[in-house]
């Protein structure tokens, strides 16, 4: 891939002044609309990342910029010191929308998940009375719940978890899609385990979905032993499976659901964690919190972001162009293919390296041909584009990743 000076000059400055913890493709981009991103010479591209499933909406929806743009010239930030008149309209649309009695407004999806393990903490001793310090939260192996000292304490990726110990103890980890693994352990320590936290689609791992029923045997060992069901929905979330949250598609109701990303369609970091009163109110006045969490201008831009997800039927389009996309995908025959998996918009494409070329290489042709995607864990390549594509731009975009995967057989 040829770079221009201009796009050399940002990469540079990038380099030479920021932390080299990412590996970007070679791109840099300027703007985005929708489906759609333009680089610094104005090369126009879909976007099939969504900044990991974080602009389901779509690039600078105007609906959700226009709830930035007017609350961020009224009032930004009060901090939670004072109420305001923001907050309690966006966590009644939360209770509305999502059915649990209370969300509690965080910033990162880290921030949410680490939220929720001090949630599941403090049930456990004051409602399940597990001994004091005791607490055990039970994780999946091949987990991605962000990165923190503690959630990287409980990761099975060496790049996420390696030179950052002494690690946080109290969470252990069982085989994904494995519901015997969890039988076992629940055996074993159900007295001390106070939740178990799960992605209902392994992101990072490479849109690793689970057997049918995996979700709801889960869930139901965790009723049968009084251990919460927590699901990580900040990546499958917010439509981009095909329904609001991906536990839905099971019928499983968690008892604590993690939110981030698309909760605000990519416009500010906004997360959170619904749960029940019997969860969400052990915790007291003054015993977590955040200078951002909730705050006005995420309150708006939420509520905007959630109202265009129910407006403009994303749930019902991912579903429809999910299979469309995984269809068409599965007819192309290429040696590069070695495997199509994912719910509704959340898809991945196995490669199979080729004469020296792997899944980088496809990623970056494709970007020559217009279309952004990155691999993930070397051979996988992520699919998720803002929910908001149509069927014929779906189709052009399929027909570039074909014709991409083709020029390098
Ligand atoms: C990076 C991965 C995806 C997440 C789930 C919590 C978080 C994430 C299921 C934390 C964040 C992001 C983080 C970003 C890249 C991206 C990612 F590759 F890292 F794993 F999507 F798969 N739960 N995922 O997917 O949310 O604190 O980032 O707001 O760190 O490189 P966050």
């Amino acid at each position: 891939m040829v770079l221009s000076d201009k796009s050399l000059q940002f990469i540079e400055l990038e380099s030479a002044y920021g932390a080299h913890n990412y590996h970007p493709l070679p791109v840099v981009l300027s703007k985005g609309k929708g489906v759609y991103v333009w680089d610094v010479d104005g090369k126009q591209y879909f976007d099939f990342l969504s900044a990991y499933s974080a602009v389901n909406q779509g690039h600078c929806h105007p609906k959700i910029v226009q709830a930035l743009t007017e609350q961020a010239q009224t009032l930004c930030l009060t901090s939670r010191a004072f109420y305001n008149d923001c907050l309690g309209p966006y966590e009644e649309l939360a209770h509305r929308i999502f059915g649990y009695d209370k969300i509690l407004p965080m910033n990162s999806g880290a921030e949410a998940v680490e939220t929720a393990l001090k949630l599941a903490r403090k049930w456990g001793y004051q409602k399940k009375g597990i001994p004091d310090n005791k607490a055990l939260i039970v994780a999946c192996a091949n987990n991605f719940h962000g990165r923190t000292i503690s959630i990287v304490s409980f990761s099975t990726d060496p790049e996420a978890h390696n030179e950052y110990g002494p690690y946080t103890p109290g969470i252990e980890t069982v085989p994904y899609n494995d519901a015997d693994a969890l039988k076992h352990i629940f055996a074993k320590k159900a007295d001390f385990i106070a939740g178990f936290l799960v992605e209902p689609i392994q992101g990072e791992a490479g849109v690793v979905v689970p057997d049918d029923g995996y979700l709801k045997t889960c869930y139901d060992l965790c009723k049968q032993n009084h251990i919460l069901f927590i699901a990580d929905e900040v990546q499958t979330g917010i439509c981009r499976t095909g329904k609001m949250l991906c536990c839905d598609h099971e019928g499983v109701r968690p008892d604590m659901v993690i939110l981030g990303k698309a909760l605000s369609g990519g416009v500010l970091p906004v997360s959170a964690v619904l749960a029940d009163n019997e969860v969400m109110l052990t915790v007291k006045a003054g015993q977590h919190g955040s200078t951002f969490g909730g705050f006005p201008l995420a309150c708006k831009v939420s509520m905007a972001a959630l109202r265009v997800a129910e407006e403009e039927r994303l749930s019902e389009k991912a579903e429809r162009l999910g299979t469309v996309f995984r269809d068409e995908m599965g007819d192309f025959s290429s040696p590069f293919i070695e495997k199509i998996r994912g719910k509704g918009l959340l898809n991945a494409v196995v490669i199979k390296p080729q004469n020296g070329k792997k899944a980088w290489d496809v990623c970056l042709k494709m970007a020559e041909n217009g279309l952004l995607a990155k691999p993930t864990h070397e051979h996988i390549i992520r699919f998720a584009p803002p929910l908001v594509i149509s069927e014929d731009e779906l189709r052009t975009a399929i027909g570039i990743i074909k014709k991409s995967i083709r020029a390098l057989e």
